[in-house]
């Protein structure tokens, strides 16, 4: 078994950060689980479009705001604590921030490997390198 805690891994390889959002890789594909689990904050009033064309991902609100339109149909729907999202088409979208952040719980498959930031098209590329540095992987045994 593997535990982890969120503090643990904030401020570590496993925090990533960007302008309109921040994301803590918890678990990740050297776990060998076949997903990927993420607590991301999406920055109050931003907006961020992305097109995970290459993975599939589910997203629960824990906590904020905010909405995402799905760009094929132009739909917007509300996000709040308790809301999921599922990502099963690898729908075009953006996600906007509301008025506070918004704290989600992501899974993707495949899983993510460590530092990948969204590409020109808001992707994802499949081959990125693993965090390089196994002791970093901050597993608790015993
Ligand atoms: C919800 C979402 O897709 N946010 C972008 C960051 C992503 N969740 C990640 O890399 O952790």
């Amino acid at each position: 078994m593997i535990v982890r805690t969120l503090d643990e891994c904030v401020d570590t390889e496993r925090h990533v950060k960007t302008e309109t959002w921040e994301s803590v890789r918890m678990l990740l594909g050297d776990d060998r689980m076949g997903f990927s689990f993420h607590i991301t904050t999406i920055f109050a009033g931003s907006e961020t479009p992305i097109w995970y064309k290459n993975h599939l991902e589910s997203v629960f609100c824990i906590n904020g705001n905010g909405e995402i339109e799905t760009l094929d149909d132009g739909k917007v729907y509300p996000i709040k604590a308790g809301t999921i999202y599922i990502l099963d088409q690898n729908d075009r979208h953006v996600l906007r921030g509301g008025t506070e952040d918004m704290v989600l719980a992501c899974v993707f498959s495949p899983a993510l490997n460590g530092r990948e930031v969204h590409d020109k098209d808001g992707a994802y590329a499949l081959d990125e390198p693993a965090l390089r540095d196994s002791s970093e992987q901050l597993q608790t045994t015993g």
